[in-house]
Parts: C-alpha cells; sequence; structure tokens
C-alpha cells in the first residue's frame, strides 16, 4: 500500500523532500485549504490570495505530473477546518499505514501534526530547501557566548562557496554593508516590480476570499503576484536586471510615494517554495561574476538571504516554544489602531501603513525603523507587534518573522539577536527619506506639540529602560548625553513624551 503525503501552502516545490522520496505509482498527494491557517492570524488579503492561488496552481502541476491528489477546498461543506482534520478524513477514505510530511515551517502547526495520532503513523522529513538543518545550527550555537549572524554567515559562505575565491572572500572583505547606506532621490529611475495579471484560478480566489474574509485587513486587488514557478522566475529574472545594481547602495533608504525602490520582491516567493534561495543567490552571483552588478549590491542580497534569512530561522527553533511571548523589557501598551488604519499625521508611518495596505509589502528599513522603531520606543506590547507583522505581509511565516519582530526589532529577546536596539529619533528617519518634508510634524523640533514624536519617545525609551540598557557599551554615548542635558530639558522631553503616549 502507498502512503499519504501532505503538502502544506508553504511547500510549494518540486524538489520538496517529501515529493523526493514519493512514488507517483503509489501514493497519494494531499493539499487542503482550511480555515485554521487561513485564520491564525487575520491575515491580509492579498496573502490570503496568494498562498491558496499558488497552491490551486501547484495542485494543477503535481497533477499533470501525473501525481494522485487529493484537493481540499475551503468552501468544500465537508471541509473540517484544519490540517490534521483533512489527515483523518483522508485517511477514512484510503487505507494506509504512513503519512508523509516535510517538517512545517512553523512551530504551531509541527506540533500539531506530532500531537496527531490517527490510524497511520507520521514520518517528518527534514526541509532541504534550507543550508542550516536544525543539527547544524544548534552546534554552531553551541558552546558561543554570544550569536552573530556575521560569523554564521561567513560558515555559510564557506558551505555554499557563493562569492569565494578558495577559503577567501571575493574582494577581500565579506561584508559590503557600509557601502550600502545612500539615502535616495526622487529624480531617480526607479524600476517597477513585475506586475502578473491574475488567471482564472487567481479570479476565483479573489472572488473567495473578498466573500469568505471581508473584513480582513488589506487591499485585495489590483493583485499581481506572481502564483507560479514559472512567474516567480521571470520575476527573478526581471529583479537582477532592473534593481540588482542598485540594490546595495540604496538597501536602507526610503522614499515617499516609492514603496519598491531596488528591492526584489521575492521574499514571498521563496518563502512559498515557488523560488529556491540558493538558486535566487546563485543568479545574483552570475550577475556579479558577469560584470552586470557590483560586488556591494550582489554580496549584500546574498548576505540577505543566507545569512539573516538562515539564521533568523536557526533562532526560531532554538527558541521556540515560547520566543513568541519574550517581552525583556516588560512594554504593556495596546497596539495603537493607527497601524490597521494607517491614519496618524506621522508622514513615515503613515507610508509604510497605507503601502502596507495596499501591497502586503513594506521593505526592510521600514519595517525596522518606522513600525519597529515606533512600537519599541512607544512600549507597545511585543506579542501584539508580532501577530500584527504576521497578519500583514505576504512573506510573513512565524519562523522568520518572529525572530525579526520579537528579537531584531523590539529588543523583546533581550538581546540575543541584535547587540542593541534599534531605537532612533526623527532625526534617522530623516537622513534615510524625505518623509519629513511632508509631515505634520517638526523633525527638527525636539519637545511641544508639533515635535516629531519619534524625538521625545526616543530618550523616554531609554530613560524608561535605563536600568535594563545602560550597561550596553553601544548605549553609552546617549546616555552620557541625556545626563549632560539640564534638568529643564530633561523634563520637557519627558512630559512631551507623555503627551504622545496619551494621545495613542
Ligand atoms: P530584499 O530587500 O530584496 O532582500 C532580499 C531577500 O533577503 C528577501 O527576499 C529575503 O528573503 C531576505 N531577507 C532580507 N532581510 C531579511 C531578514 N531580516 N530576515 C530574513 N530574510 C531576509 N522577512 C520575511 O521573509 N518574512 C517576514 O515575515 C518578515 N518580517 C519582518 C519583520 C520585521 C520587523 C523586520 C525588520 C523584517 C522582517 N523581514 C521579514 C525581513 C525583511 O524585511 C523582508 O525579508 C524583506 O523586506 C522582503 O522584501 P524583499 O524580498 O524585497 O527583500
Ligand atoms: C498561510 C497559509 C494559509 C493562509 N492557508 C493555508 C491553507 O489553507 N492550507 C495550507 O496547507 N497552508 C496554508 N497556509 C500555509 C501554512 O500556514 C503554513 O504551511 C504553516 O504555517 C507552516 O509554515
Ligand atoms: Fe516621521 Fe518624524 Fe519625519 Fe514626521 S517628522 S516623517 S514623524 S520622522
Amino acid at each position: 500500500p502507498g502512503r499519504i503525503i501532505l503538502i502544506l501552502g508553504d511547500q510549494l516545490s518540486h524538489d520538496l523532500p517529501s515529493l523526493q522520496v514519493g512514488d507517483p505509482q503509489k501514493d497519494r498527494l494531499l493539499m487542503a485549504e482550511v480555515a485554521e491557517e487561513a485564520s491564525y492570524v487575520p491575515h491580509h488579503k492579498k496573502k490570503l490570495a496568494f498562498v491558496l492561488s499558488a497552491m490551486r496552481h501547484f495542485a494543477d502541476e503535481l497533477t499533470a505530473a501525473g501525481w494522485d491528489l487529493k484537493y481540499v477546498h475551503l468552501d468544500d461543506p465537508d471541509n473540517s477546518g484544519s490540517l490534521t482534520g483533512e489527515l483523518d478524513r483522508a485517511l477514512e477514505q484510503f487505507t494506509v499505514t504512513e503519512v508523509l510530511v516535510t517538517e512545517p515551517g512553523e512551530y504551531r502547526l509541527k506540533e500539531a501534526l506530532n500531537r496527531w495520532s490517527g490510524p497511520a503513523r507520521l514520518t517528518m522529513l527534514d526541509d532541504s530547501r534550507f543550508l542550516a538543518s536544525h543539527d547544524m545550527f544548534r552546534s554552531w550555537a553551541e558552546g558561543r557566548k554570544q550569536l552573530r549572524m556575521e560569523y554564521f554567515y561567513r560558515d555559510m559562505r564557506r558551505k555554499t562557496g557563493l562569492l569565494m575565491q578558495g577559503d577567501s572572500p571575493e574582494g577581500g572583505k565579506w561584508n559590503y554593508d557600509t557601502e550600502n547606506r545612500k539615502p535616495a532621490q526622487n529624480d531617480m529611475f526607479m524600476p517597477k516590480p513585475m506586475r502578473c495579471d491574475p488567471d482564472r484560478i487567481t479570479q476565483d480566489v479573489l472572488e473567495l476570499v473578498e466573500q469568505r474574509f471581508p473584513r480582513n485587513f488589506g487591499r485585495l486587488t489590483p493583485f499581481w503576484f506572481a502564483v507560479t514557478r514559472a512567474a516567480a522566475l521571470k520575476a527573478l529574472d526581471h529583479f537582477i536586471d532592473v534593481a540588482l545594481p542598485l540594490f546595495g547602495d540604496y538597501q536602507d533608504a526610503m522614499l515617499d510615494g516609492e514603496p519598491f525602490l531596488y528591492h526584489s520582491l521575492l521574499s514571498q516567493y521563496i518563502n512559498i517554495g515557488l523560488l529556491n534561495p540558493l538558486e535566487v543567490c546563485r543568479s545574483a552571483e552570475r550577475a556579479y561574476y558577469e560584470g552586470h552588478a557590483p560586488l556591494n549590491a550582489v554580496e549584500g542580497f546574498i548576505r540577505q538571504i543566507i545569512g539573516w534569512r538562515e539564521y533568523m530561522r536557526g533562532i526560531y527553533w532554538l527558541k521556540m516554544p515560547g520566543y513568541t511571548r519574550e517581552n525583556a523589557l516588560g512594554a504593556r501598551r495596546d497596539l495603537p489602531d493607527f497601524y490597521w488604519s494607517g491614519e496618524t499625521g506621522m508622514a513615515c508611518m503613515a507610508a509604510a501603513i497605507t503601502q502596507t495596505r495596499d501591497e502586503a509589502y513594506a521593505h526592510h528599513i521600514q519595517r525596522l525603523m518606522v513600525t519597529g522603531n515606533f512600537a519599541m520606543l512607544a512600549g507597545i506590547n511585543p506579542h501584539q507587534v508580532h501577530e500584527w507583522y504576521l497578519a500583514v505581509y505576504a512573506d510573513a511565516y512565524e519562523w522568520v518573522e518572529a525572530p525579526n519582530v520579537i528579537g531584531m526589532s523590539q529588543f523583546a529577546d533581550g538581546g540575543l539577536l541584535g547587540s542593541k536596539p534599534y531605537a532612533a529619533s526623527g532625526n534617522y528617519i530623516n537622513k534615510m527619506s524625505n518623509y519629513c518634508r511632508n509631515c505634520a510634524y517638526d523633525v527638527k523640533q525636539k519637545t511641544g506639540p508639533k515635535a516629531c514624536p519619534f524625538n521625545p519617545l526616543y530618550w523616554d525609551f531609554l530613560i524608561r529602560n535605563r536600568e535594563k540598557l545602560s550597561k550596553n557599551p553601544r548605549l553609552m554615548q546617549p546616555y552620557r548625553t541625556w545626563d549632560r542635558m539640564s534638568a529643564d530639558k530633561q523634563q520637557e522631553y519627558l512630559i512631551s513624551a507623555e503627551k504622545v503616549l496619551d494621545s495613542l
């Protein structure tokens, strides 16, 4: 007798381990759209449509490749609402002794599958689409006093041979980040992301999402994401052609009216399995050796994928369960409503949030230094911040989102992931963007009703958390600056901050 192979919504890869070991002559595939996965957070409408449409396209490809596949639709009247429930139903229909699944990306679902006790044995395979296995990351992390992405990244360079000349990094340096901090200007030529027209399948899904999730956050149309591997490969080529050469220079830049700049917009395709992270890196590396893109761009891009992305996943599995509830700074305030409406006079926040609403996308510096920075400075409960990020981005899965939010952006893990909190006043945002020109607040004013809220909140954050943060060598300087201020000035900052916080 064959097996049932369960394929999850973010496992849409033809080289998935469970498909590699499976036998189309004997085994049966199961894919299911279920309420539980569609609602464990209130996903953005575009994210729902993206996942469901990509699942349906992938199922068609598998069937065309000769697999016997059972596909359960969300509006199937017998749908049990959960993946374990669908396994139970499939096992009533087919007698098998083994269920095969590639390890889920999220702890929540892995636990649910491990707890499942059906009439068949469940075998879980390691997900080979990542470079670092759990064991490899654990042994790398063990025995280190401090975990630093940079050293992990160098190991991944050596392991993959990406941008390596023998044992040495291409160009003599491992990291060219210092060249990647230019602010952008509006008169620059801006590449546009590749847009795909929705086909019949996607149109059905768009109707379904509007009908089943009318109140979810986000604008559903225009919907232009790639939903097949072939289209995602085109999006990859398009990025390499038009944006990669300047990806490095403007990696940290933000510009009003330009949500995408020189970013790749590939994370949602990689995370769902339509693109393989290593193939993406090899394409970028090829562009460097062919003279199409400079080293600072290509190294920076590759570092995000084989460095940060893998590192985040390692931290997640090292620290779960419990990681998403960490709250090292004891932040308790509720997430302000304007994270859902975009209605705020802060131009930088309004831009990041409305763009998130429209596109299910914001680039890294917006996520980190605008919405993330504000939440940390204002002392928003990190679990609520985490749930927001997990819901609103098309690329959001907990294994990558939680370390970025809880660790990198909120410092809620107490500094496991970053050596200091990414806290910044309006000055940083003004340096890296042009948002402040059209803002209801004045970035130059430090206190008072017109002052940029980031300014007093920055000091309030440092003072509120002085006991926990003042020993951090990288924060010595700001605490010294504070101590040199007059008592009146200090008081003005704290009163201004209180007014901002009261208004949230
Ligand atoms: P590019 O700027 O073009 O970068 C290239 C690729 O590098 C991305 O596609 C992605 O695969 C990878 N990458 C870059 N930065 C990171 C990072 N910090 N961690 C992991 N991979 C990275 N990324 C997600 O994939 N899912 C998330 O849910 C997510 N949540 C985030 C939340 C916060 C608070 C922050 C600060 C970052 C988050 N990131 C997340 C990381 C990063 O912001 C996104 O990967 C990136 O913005 C995706 O857009 P892009 O494909 O245009 O990226
Ligand atoms: C994100 C998502 C959504 C919205 N819907 C489904 C679904 O209906 N069926 C499914 O198998 N997977 C879905 N997914 C992706 C899963 O949530 C994802 O596989 C787990 O979170 C593990 O990473
Ligand atoms: Fe953002 Fe402050 Fe600049 Fe306004 S002034 S855009 S709130 S940084």
